[in-house]
């Protein structure tokens, strides 16, 4: 009987201890994001940096490339994150129209195309930015996404785009590290 009170009294203590922790947290606890790595830059708020764009023959050779970097093809999420994105890669890349992002399509038999999702697995749907009339999947022959950059077409919008034959920019996106600070 004795120990049972005992084991009672641990238990009510422990879960009195874990409860403080968990106010402490929710209460107390901040997390402010660190600056971006050399090399890669973000705005203010973003959970990501974004890498300075570079140019790669194929959608394939960019992801390869962010992936061994830590990070993966840019995701787009918000208006916020695809104009910076795009205009960051129209700084470096202002004559070239469409900057690779990590977006793709399934290649149904027959050329058809299947839906887009992003690299890390979710459909589009959340966020959305096609060009009027995108994607055309011309020539049966586009199963990769980009962002539109240059001025001759309404600008900063999406584009499915060939996924190997033109070189193009791409931006890789990572996760941006944060400093915890208890009060
Ligand atoms: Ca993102
Ligand atoms: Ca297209």
């Amino acid at each position: 009987m004795a120990k049972k009170t005992l084991l009672l009294l641990a238990l009510v203590l422990m879960n009195n201890v874990m409860f403080f922790a968990q106010s402490k947290t929710m209460s107390s606890v901040k997390k402010s994001y660190l600056p971006c790595p050399t090399g890669w830059t973000t705005y203010a708020g973003s959970p990501s940096c974004y890498k300075k764009p570079q140019l790669a023959n194929s959608w394939y050779t960019a992801r390869k490339a962010c992936l061994a970097d830590g990070g993966d093809l840019v995701t787009i999420s918000s208006e916020q994150e695809n104009n910076f994105v795009a205009l960051l890669s129209q700084t470096y890349f202002p004559t070239i129209h469409n900057t690779l992002i990590g977006m793709i399509a399934e290649e149904l038999t027959g050329k058809k195309q299947g839906k887009f999702h992003w690299v890390d697995g979710r459909p589009i749907g959340q966020y959305v930015n096609w060009i009027a009339g995108e994607p055309n999947n011309q020539n049966n022959a586009e199963y990769c996404g980009a962002i539109y950059v240059a001025d001759k077409r309404p600008g900063l919008k999406w584009n499915d785009t060939p996924c190997v034959g033109t070189k193009s920019p791409y931006v890789c996106e990572r996760e941006r590290a944060k400093r915890v600070i208890a009060d």
